[in-house]
């Protein structure tokens, strides 16, 4: 490697130096004390550390990851769990001041660091047709102006309804309400981006779209594969429980194209260890896999434990459980006796020694867990990738007991629940079923769009409002030229947020900001003090609680919005009993009790110290409701991704100082990169077959072939070369500024995720 040396490039401010080979540590702790104090100030700081993840405080609004349960810790979070809270927590404000004195045009020449550093939107804003500033209305006004826009359209799928996956529980469930009793299933959600192969992977292969393990499972393990996810940024608090089973002895093998930090060792703050000692090594083995090789690597390792078997019949496969609870099995042996071991060493890049060595691992274990997140599900091939990781799981009998199962790693804090809440376009027709006898309203039939879908939609004027709760619809999707284009055709945008981002800035014809109430704000109602519910990763749900005065007396609750939305849109005397919803939380809890298995007698149970688990039949009692009736080994062609010769493979990821679209700042301190965001990650060999050295600007090019061949360019311009230790032909670079080079119609099969993670493009020069 060339980037031992501390050196900073020519012109601006990146500055590049020998990646941090820990996690954690001391520079964390100082680091999020000072994120901490700059947004919020000393006395803040203090009052909400102390109340984050706590029992009766906040659930962090950082990532999905468990709180463990019991015996929860007194500071029960993560470096960057306290910057998500200081970014919201921030006594900085966005005020109808601000908005008067920048024009939208302005704004939009700010990077999404800038606008997320402002501060807390305080008051709802409107920008009418033509305007060019934002300027402050009153709530009855912003939603009767909602109202009267969804009214005039032609039908009710004109409108989409987009959510982020902060939304609590009870918000989400009163949206998705409000949508399906105005008509339409148009809801495009962030898990579209996400989890979505997931999802669609696990419904065919067990019957239900979630994970199957708790925190005492992966700690109780002895084999743990962690393939494309990188937890020491994203999921911290998942080291802590990585560094419990590693104390149980589990094996931990990290599956990844980039050596990332928090895998290779890891330094907990909490501890003596942690802070004066090395740390411990999370990850026994590394495979530093191509782009795209995890299918590949999945049937390989199948085709071994298969012919070890063979060789020692009634050693390696679980036979009891394969011809009790499993359908498919012939059809998936017969499939991966056929894959190529050569193949599968060109497709992931790995020895063949390594492939047997983790087969070895497989075989030796009683006890595996195969985690994942975006570096499986953002790919054309994502849910066979994941499909094949359950085949694997399933010849050994590994759901359905302890220390064994499936574990995908979820993102937004409650972007699990929101599903669970019915934020979908496609919800079952029992769930449809039962919110109409609830409510006595008539739910559509009709599928919705997705978030590609929604996008195509306003592309070509089939949908003219856009709603979105929470997040930053154009800087998140893919494609964004397109998508802005999309956005600014139609005739009314309304963003309900916290926080300024771009999305506020591409508009339709009128545009609203409407301010709310987030995670660590107290939300009071006239019935008093509310509480919100969440769900997490691993299908706990548990209350949340803020503390916080908010940032502005204006600020209402997203429960209030859409509520609000909802009278002006229904009428006061609705069959909803709206107002009451707004009031009491309760209330909501108590027909989420009725419509929704598993939740029943919900308010009792959800304020049981930690909450409690929802049902999940395969975990609980082995029992898959798929089309078989059984758990499936589906059958998936094998998909690796060659690198076009003269072009690379990139994958867009997360800096350690960033939370989706939201940019906490410039440094990448576990990859070494200081003041700035638009590098390339790139193979030394890489650099030099282009003729560049270190630190050469080059512009990025993707290219994307149609259905007829014609080749569409799409650019982001102005990229730093950082030699890294990336496969050769693999490069990484940051999202959501390298959005732009990913076309819309590049697409994961059958889940409809973007492919984030693999776009080929080529480099040019900057002149
Ligand atoms: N601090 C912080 N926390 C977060 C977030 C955040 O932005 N900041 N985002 C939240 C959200 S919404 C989500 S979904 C999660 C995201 O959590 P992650 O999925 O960990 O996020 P990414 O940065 O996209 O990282 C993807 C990882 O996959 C690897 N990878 C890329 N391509 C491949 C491949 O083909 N195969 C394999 N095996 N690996 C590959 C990358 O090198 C990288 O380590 O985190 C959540 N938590
Ligand atoms: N290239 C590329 N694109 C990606 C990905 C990738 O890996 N690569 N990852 C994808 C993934 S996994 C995801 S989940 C999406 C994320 O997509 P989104 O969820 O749409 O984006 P975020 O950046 O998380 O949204 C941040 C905004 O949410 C608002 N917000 C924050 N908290 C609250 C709250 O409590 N209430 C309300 N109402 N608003 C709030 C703030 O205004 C903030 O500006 O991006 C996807 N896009
Ligand atoms: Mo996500």
């Amino acid at each position: 490697m060339t980037n031992t040396d501390k050196y900073t490039f020519d012109e601006d401010d990146v500055v590049v130096s020998a990646e941090e080979s820990y996690a954690a540590g001391i520079p964390a702790v100082l680091v999020s004390l000072r994120r901490g104090i700059e947004q919020m100030g000393p006395v803040r700081t203090v009052r909400t550390l102390l109340k984050l993840n706590q029992r009766k405080g906040f659930d962090c609004p950082g990532c999905a990851w468990p709180e463990t349960p019991g015996h929860r810790k007194h500071a029960e979070f993560c470096e960057n769990g306290v910057k998500a809270v200081a970014e919201e927590a921030t006594t900085r404000t966005v005020t109808p001041e601000f908005f008067a004195k920048y024009s939208v045009a302005e704004l939009l020449g700010k990077t999404e660091y800038w606008l997320g550093q402002q501060g807390r939107l305080t008051h709802p804003m409107v920008l009418l047709p033509g305007a060019t500033h934002y300027e402050p209305l009153d709530w009855d006004a912003a939603f009767a102006l909602i109202a009267g826009e969804l009214r005039a359209l032609g039908s009710p799928n004109e409108a989409v309804f987009y959510t982020s996956g902060r939304t609590s529980n009870e918000a989400a469930f009163v949206y998705q309400l409000m949508i399906r009793a105005f008509g339409t299933n148009n809801m495009p959600d962030c898990s579209n981006m996400c989890h979505e192969s997931t999802g669609s992977a696990l419904s065919e292969s067990i019957g239900i779209g979630k994970g199957s393990v708790s925190v005492p499972d992966i700690e109780s393990a002895d084999l743990i594969l962690i393939a494309g996810q990188n937890p020491g940024t994203n999921h911290p608090r998942m080291l802590s429980t990585l560094e419990n089973a590693k104390a149980n002895g589990a094996r931990v093998i990290a599956i990844n194209p980039l050596p990332e930090a928090g895998l290779m060792r890891f330094k907990d703050p909490q501890k003596v260890h942690g802070i004066v000692g090395d740390g411990i090594a999370i990850a026994d083995e590394f495979l530093q896999i191509r782009i795209g090789g995890d299918q590949a690597l999945f049937q390989g390792l199948g085709r071994l434990l298969l012919e070890e078997e063979e060789r020692n019949p009634g050693t390696v496969i679980d036979r009891e459980f394969i011809e009790r609870y499993t359908a498919g099995f012939e059809e998936y042996a017969a499939h991966v006796r056929g894959v190529d071991l050569e193949t599968v060493a060109q497709a992931t890049g790995l020895s063949l020694e390594q492939i047997h060595q983790t087969a070895d691992a497989l075989i030796a274990s009683k006890k595996t867990i195969i985690c994942w997140a975006m570096g499986l599900t953002q790919h054309t091939h994502a849910v066979a990738t994941i499909q094949d990781a359950v085949n694997l799981l399933l010849l050994q009998g590994m759901i359905g007991k302890p220390g064994a199962g499936l574990c995908p790693v979820r993102g937004h804090s409650n972007v699990q629940g929101d599903r669970t809440m019915g934020i979908w376009e496609t919800m079952p027709e029992s769930f449809l079923a039962a919110l109409d006898k609830e409510f006595g309203i008539v739910s559509p039939r009709q599928n919705g769009f997705d978030t590609v879908e929604s996008i195509r939609a306003m592309r070509d004027g089939k949908a003219s409002v856009f709603v979105g709760m929470g997040g930053n619809f154009v800087s998140a999707t893919p494609d964004t030229e397109l998508t802005e284009k999309a956005m600014r055709r139609c005739s009314l945008t309304v963003q309900v947020s916290t926080k300024l981002n771009r999305s506020h800035l591409v508009t339709g014809e009128t545009a609203l900001i409407l301010p709310s109430l987030g995670r660590t704000d107290r939300d009071v109602q006239s019935a008093g003090k509310q509480k919100v519910s969440v769900e997490d990763s691993m299908s706990v749900v548990h209350l949340s609680r803020g503390n916080l005065r908010p940032a502005s007396a204006h600020l209402r609750s997203e429960v209030a919005i859409v509520c609000g939305i909802a009278t002006a849109l229904f009428g006061a005397d609705h069959v909803v009993p709206w107002r009451e919803f707004a009031a009491d939380y309760d209330l909501i809890r108590d027909s989420i009790a009725r419509v929704i298995p598993g939740f029943e007698d919900f308010n009792r149970r959800v304020r049981q110290p930690d909450g409690f688990a929802l049902p999940h039949p395969p975990r609980d009692e082995r029992r898959f409701d798929t089309s078989t009736g059984k758990a499936n080994f589906v059958v998936n062609e094998l998909t690796w991704l060659p690198v076009p010769e003269g072009r690379l493979m990139l994958q867009t990821m997360r800096s350690h100082d960033q939370y989706n679209t939201t940019i906490y700042g410039l440094d990448d301190r576990y990859r070494g990169v200081e003041g700035g965001r638009r590098v390339l990650f790139i193979h030394p060999d890489d650099i030099a077959a282009f003729g560049g050295v270190a630190g050469d600007r080059v512009d990025l090019v993707s290219e994307w072939r149609d259905g007829d061949g014609k080749v569409f360019e799409r650019r982001a311009d102005d990229f730093r070369l950082v030699p890294y230790k990336t496969p050769v032909g693999n490069v990484a670079a940051y999202y959501p500024e390298t959005n732009a080079l990913i076309p819309l119609d590049h697409v994961a099969r059958k889940s409809n995720t973007p492919v984030a993670k693999a776009i080929t493009i080529r480099l040019e020069r900057r002149p």
